[in-house]
């Protein structure tokens, strides 16, 4: 695009590679998205999330506040926000919140796995300010999810590196290829969408050809991984899948495959060396699903994000084409049928949309 061509008010239908060559508003805008997070407040947490959205497609940089005029979801607060960076090179408003004692504190706690808006949010109101001072604490009850979150803290925080990210996909076909041969793994989340650097986890689907052999499978990959003394932490969620509760018309779809949330152990050369030293491996969070074969199409979809792009997709399926689309199914309300899919591909010819390469998603 440039300044004088339309921007689509749809991430679908604008191609975000991570080259975002508006930074430093689009990091602005997100501290604004994650104070709103923080408390929950809905409104301008999406109306912020859209015009930071927005500005990443751009193949320009804005140097004017006139050459933002007309792009879609680029209100007065926001707007407000790009013209304090353009004149005094910062935000007010965001350095205010970057200094602000409960975003920072919130930021802290929620950085914990397992740790959400909720439990942060009681911790602070109960006066504590640091990890040190929860895990002191003596009547504070972490779940296993937090207390793992907790124990491989510094790891996790770290972020995984691209070259991590393949390690872990190796031992992930390894693993699935010893426990079920006929089994399918396929990479997603960021680094599916080539997303260089620093995700927080790694992200698979794997699945089967076999009628119901999907539902073995993470029971299995998990035994596995726990005999090699790989698996440090996993949270296990069965299937609750069933035809009659889908599509979902909840704005951000859950899903009910068959999914485990896992920390692993990663050894070898290829680990970043950690703040405890060379100690020959580090731990890093894995999310598995496992749908049926005929649903992979929507999971791959619903699980390859990004979440924003996921939100536009959904949106752009109800608003413009009367059709629910989530991480299962999409449901034509005018035809009052299912479409199905064996592709990705075949998703955006049903929903009129131009096929979006996983590179061109990160919304
Ligand atoms: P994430 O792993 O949270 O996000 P990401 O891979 O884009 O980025 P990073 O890991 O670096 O933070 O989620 C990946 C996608 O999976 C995202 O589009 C949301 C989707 N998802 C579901 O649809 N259902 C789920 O239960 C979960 C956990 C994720
Ligand atoms: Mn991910
Ligand atoms: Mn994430
Ligand atoms: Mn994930």
């Amino acid at each position: 695009s440039s300044p004088e061509s339309p921007v689509s008010p749809y991430a679908c239908q604008r191609r975000t590679t991570i080259e975002n060559k508006n930074k430093i508003f689009t990091d602005a805008l997100e501290v604004l998205v994650e104070r709103y997070e923080q408390s929950e407040i809905e409104g301008p947490c999406v109306a912020f999330r859209r015009a930071a959205s927005v500005l990443k497609s751009l193949s320009w940089s804005i140097e004017s506040v006139r050459s933002i005029e007309g792009l879609p979801y680029v209100g007065d607060s926001s707007r407000t926000v790009i013209q304090e960076i353009l004149q005094y090179g910062r935000s007010f408003e965001v350095e205010r919140i970057l200094a602000d004692e409960r975003y920072q504190t919130l930021k802290l706690f929620m950085s914990v796995f397992g740790v959400g808006p909720k439990t942060a949010d009681k911790w602070y109101r109960q006066g504590l300010r640091s990890l040190s001072q929860i895990l002191a604490h003596p009547d504070i009850q972490l779940n296993r999810m937090q207390q793992n979150g907790f124990l491989h803290h510094s790891d996790l925080s770290r972020g995984v590196r691209a070259d991590e990210a393949r390690a872990v996909e190796a031992l992930i076909v390894e693993t699935v290829q010893s426990v079920a041969p006929d089994a399918v793994v396929t990479l997603s989340g960021g680094f599916r969408r080539y997303r260089s650097m620093f995700g927080h986890d790694v992200d698979f689907i794997v699945t089967t050809a076999e009628a119901g052999g999907e539902s073995l499978l993470l029971p299995l990959i998990m035994e596995r991984l726990q005999e090699q003394g790989l698996l440090l932490f996993q949270a296990y969620n069965p299937s609750t899948f069933d035809l009659q509760k889908v599509p979902c018309r909840r704005y951000e779809a859950m899903d009910f495959f068959a999914k485990c949330f896992l920390i692993l152990k990663l050894e070898g050369s290829r680990v970043q060396g950690g703040v405890q030293g060379d100690r020959g491996w580090r731990a890093v969070r894995v999310d598995l699903v496992a749908p049926p074969i005929e649903h992979f199409a929507f999971t791959q979809l619903g699980w390859t994000g990004s979440r924003q792009f996921e939100r536009d997709l959904r949106r752009f399926a109800r608003t413009e084409r009367n059709m629910i689309l989530d991480n299962h199914a999409l449901y034509d309300k005018t035809k009052n049928q299912f479409l199905a899919a064996l592709t990705e591909k075949d998703i955006f010819a049903h929903l009129g949309l131009e096929y979006m390469e996983p590179w061109h998603r990160n919304a």
